[in-house]
């Protein structure tokens, strides 16, 4: 059945990205209306062939299902002011991740715990999506103990001021020899930058501690042990993660690689002369998460190491959320 949309934040590098998902999605949207922050009122944003105006986010936000692509602070209230409102919201900010009266759902592996009756579904960080969607069907075969991942995550998981800013940044040094900050608290051209997020008492930050209690709670299993280093490269799109797990029974080689190629959400990029495995080029634009330098350990036959690459802003938010949309819709909920 049709159903009226509204995206909040459309103007900014994820809800831009959802306006682009959402127009090849095959999805029954009915209308769509648009809002964002007050500088982009009157930005005219193209869904479909039609030309769709922004609104003012504090215009009545109208529709069935609202995807937010907000800071978690504006999520919150929203959640306030539309409680009873009957629609589904789907919402890519941290805010409710871990609330236990909210799923964080990847569809396709715990798709059923979205509920029939409208409210809340967060979507989790781009980040953890990825490493999720390419270690299920391992984890699916061979159990999963640990995982020890360090993420390169370009910029714009920080938002277009961001990806302006590696721009800026590198023009200015290529041109004059300055290297000044335009974004971060020191340049993220030429340099790598050890923190995403704020630094915790324990000397991680809070991206790594997403990883760790958002993959608990997505595959419903305390004993798991994430151990993540999440560092910013400067990159543009695309977030790559180098990944070694411990599985519960020993994985095998021939199988995990069919296992990956015959995973509809990931894509295998190996070849045996070399010079094919994942890139943050080649991934950036696609809707699957690239897999390879898949490797058993020498020293531990149940430990296995990857690269993963997936666009961060398609992957890793807009069509995680588009594929929550999709199913909602599907199951008749709307
Ligand atoms: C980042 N994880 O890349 C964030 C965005 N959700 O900074």
């Amino acid at each position: 059945m049709a159903f009226e949309l509204s995206i909040v934040g459309a103007t900014g590098a994820v809800g831009r990205t959802m306006v682009e998902v959402l127009e090849n999605s095959g999805l029954p949207v009915s209308k769509l209306n648009l809002y964002a922050s007050g500088s982009s009122r009157g930005k005219i944003l193209l869904f479909r062939g039609g030309d769709i105006p922004v609104k003012d986010l504090s215009s009545e936000i109208l529709g069935d299902a609202v995807l937010l692509a907000v800071d978690p602070a504006i999520s919150k209230n929203i959640r306030k002011k539309y409680k009873s409102s009957g629609k589904y919201f789907i919402d890519n900010s941290s805010a409710f991740r871990m609330d236990d009266d909210t799923p964080l759902v990847i569809p396709s592996i715990n798709g059923d715990s979205i509920p029939s009756k409208p409210g809340f579904i967060s979507n989790p960080n781009c980040s953890t999506i990825e490493m999720l969607l390419a270690l299920f069907p391992i984890r699916q075969k061979y159990g999963l103990k640990k995982i020890i991942v360090t993420t390169l995550q370009s910029v714009s998981g920080s938002g277009n001021a961001a990806v302006d800013a590696l721009s800026n940044e590198t023009l200015a040094y290529l041109q004059k020899g300055e290297l000044d900050a335009k974004f971060y608290d020191v340049p993220i051209s030429f340099n790598v930058i050890p923190q995403i997020g704020d630094l915790l008492a324990d000397g991680s930050c809070t991206e790594e501690e997403k990883m760790y209690k958002e993959t608990v709670k997505i595959f419903q299993n305390n004993d798991i042990q994430v151990l993540a280093t999440t560092l910013r490269v400067p990159t543009f799109f695309s977030h790559f993660e180098s990944i070694t797990l411990s599985c519960s029974k020993p994985p095998k080689m021939p199988e995990v690689r069919s296992l990956i190629m015959n995973d509809p959400y990931l894509k295998l990029m190996e070849d045996p002369s070399g010079n094919l495995y994942p890139t943050p080029l080649s991934s950036t634009g696609t809707d699957l998460v690239e897999v390879g330098r898949l490797r058993i350990s020498q020293f531990d036959p149940h430990e296995l190491s990857m690269v993963i690459s997936a666009d961060n802003l398609r992957i890793g938010a807009a069509t995680n959320a588009v594929r929550i949309l999709a199913k909602i819709s599907q199951e008749g909920y709307l």
